[in-house]
């Protein structure tokens, strides 16, 4: 239990941290934000706005890891929230069923917490009943004691084209709520291939953990949003498994599996009022955002709707480039 001395502490280093960040902040280089407010930093080769480098920055000095956690690893728009409902509906299935479920009136951003906002300052006070703890940090970010925990780690990727697309959305929507100009798609995309996007160069993101995965096999699980699109029983089941929550045999026959996954359908997920109508950290300053602006489309392949033959062409020469000799194809 956290004392009141113990607070203050924590409240005391919190202000001495945030007196440094800011200095440290005003020295390193500044991107275009792709028209929102704030500029994107770039701090050891990644690019961040600053409440997002900051909390990365406080739960590398801070957040006290559990060997229990279960770590939701991704780049932004590549399949996060989805994922997070997947594994919060999988692991908390015996305490819930689809008529009774939080995911019913909390967005799935809500039912897990995220590591650089909501854990980097309250690290004494977390709720360990849910292991489940999402983050973007790129895997050279994470605070050590996730690492040295052993904690488990699930990362999620996507085709770059259809995470390009996706960001450029979420910007353009965002600003059109807050009644700013959005940027134009051809400047968002010289800005992508440059590698300035939140927590880019977004194939440096997925090399991270691409490698740490090939290094400690059985602490991860590597996702591509295709194939999790394409099979998402079989994958559902290997993220059970993996969670130490296998899906029983009766389950498996009641159908448990697709009753989740129905839950956690696009479809039905983006037509539950919380997430048509309800607010993302409301009373947060610029960092409130309307729920349904998260949820798009959810479809594979939709970047043929808005790139050009020569921009995927490019797209995937920059992919193939950074990729080579991985192993690992993302297009
Ligand atoms: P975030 O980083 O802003 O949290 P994230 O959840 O990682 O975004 O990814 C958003 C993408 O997942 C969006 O893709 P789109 O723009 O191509 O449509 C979003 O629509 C999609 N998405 C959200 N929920 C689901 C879901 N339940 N199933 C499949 N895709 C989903």
């Amino acid at each position: 239990m956290e004392s009141h001395f113990d607070s203050h502490v924590e409240q005391h280093n919190e202000d001495e941290f945030q007196k440094s960040f800011k200095e440290m902040i005003s020295t390193l280089p500044k991107g275009n934000s792709w028209g929102l407010p704030d500029h994107l930093y770039q701090y050891q080769d990644f690019w961040f706005t600053s409440p997002f480098l900051q909390g990365v920055l406080l739960a590398q000095q801070q957040f006290e890891a559990q060997p229990t956690d279960i770590i939701l690893s991704s780049a932004p728009r590549t399949g996060t929230a989805w994922l997070k409902s997947l594994t919060f509906a999988t692991i908390t299935r015996t305490s819930y069923d689809d008529s009774t479920t939080p995911l019913l009136f909390r967005m799935p951003h809500d039912v897990v917490p995220f590591m650089e906002l909501d854990h980097a300052h309250f690290s004494a006070n977390r709720h360990l009943g849910i292991p489940l703890l999402a983050t973007h940090a790129p895997y050279s970010f994470l605070p050590t004691s996730i690492i040295d925990s052993g904690c488990k780690i699930i990362y999620i990727c996507r085709d770059p084209k259809d995470t390009f697309v996706s960001m450029y959305h979420i910007c353009t929507r965002y600003a059109k709520s807050q009644n700013t100009q959005p940027i134009e798609l051809d400047e968002a995309f010289e800005l992508f291939c440059e590698g300035v996007s939140w927590y880019g160069p977004y194939w440096d993101h997925v090399l991270g953990y691409w490698k740490a995965s090939l290094e400690h096999p059985d602490k991860f699980i590597f996702l591509k949003y295709e194939e999790m699109n394409e099979d998402t029983v079989l994958y559902l089941k290997k993220l059970a498994e993996f969670m130490g929550c296998p899906f029983s045999s009766e389950e498996q026959q009641k159908g448990v599996p697709e009753k989740i996954i129905k839950m956690c359908s696009f479809e039905n997920l983006s037509n539950l009022e919380v997430n048509k109508s309800g607010i993302h950290r409301e009373g947060q300053g610029n960092l409130e955002i309307q729920n349904k602006i998260y949820f798009r489309k959810g479809k594979v392949g939709d970047w043929k709707n808005y790139l050009t033959p020569k921009m995927a062409t490019q797209l995937d020469q920059i992919t193939q480039q950074k990729l080579s000799c991985s192993g690992l194809s993302l297009n």
